[in-house]
């Protein structure tokens, strides 16, 4: 859970997915045939540099239990910086909300209701464009592409670690949902029921 920081003046930012959407009008079927590719990493931060971004995996469970993907998360001064890669039949194609939940446990896959409400839910109104908003668990929508995969790169101000961070005590949840996210509405933007899940603890 976080404490001290001011929701309102986190900014956040899509790259990915609209650039897949400009793309797929342009040439969708060579589209499909990337998709299917394994996704790509950036490289390594180089361990020596002092400063050097704090990286952290971790597997995207869906409602039964398997693994469709993973998030990576690079953690930098300000920002940090995830990328959502999901392999092909992994999500219903379309956008979906994802957002940081305020518990790390994806154990019950069927609803993965134990990884609570949002992160600071209670403390800032959902929605990136909400005038309330948005609060610390808020996170642009993802597309998932006709063969079911996900390669999308997202930025929030919520911190991996430190004070407030999503490495807190009991940890947090990227929960992707069944619908889009319409960044205004109540609790959740309208993005339905809770179908993936990945632990960042
Ligand atoms: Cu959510």
């Amino acid at each position: 859970m976080r404490g001290a920081t001011t929701p309102a003046n986190r900014r956040l930012r899509l790259a990915i997915p609209l650039a897949a959407t400009l793309l797929a009008g342009l040439a969708g079927s060579a589209l499909a045939q990337d998709a299917k590719e394994a996704p790509k990493e950036p490289a390594p931060a180089k361990a020596e540099a002092s400063g050097a971004p704090q990286t952290y995996e971790s597997g995207i469970t869906n409602g039964k239990g398997e693994t469709i993907g993973k998030i990576m998360i690079r953690d930098g001064a300000n920002s940090l910086v995830m990328r959502v890669m999901i392999g092909a039949g992994g999500l219903p194609p379309g956008w979906h909300g994802i957002h940081f939940h305020a518990v790390g446990d994806c154990s019950d896959t069927e609803k993965f209701e134990k990884s609570k409400a949002h992160v600071n839910h209670d403390q800032s109104k959902h929605g990136l464009l909400n005038a309330d908003g948005p609060d610390e668990g808020d996170l642009p929508n993802v597309y998932a592409n006709a063969d079911g995969s996900v390669n999308a790169e997202v930025s929030s101000e919520t911190p991996l670690t430190g004070e407030g961070g999503l490495r807190d005590g009991d940890g947090s949840a990227l929960i992707i949902h069944a619908n889009e996210d319409d960044h205004t509405s109540q609790p959740i933007g309208g993005a339905g029921p809770r179908i993936g899940c990945a632990v960042i603890k």
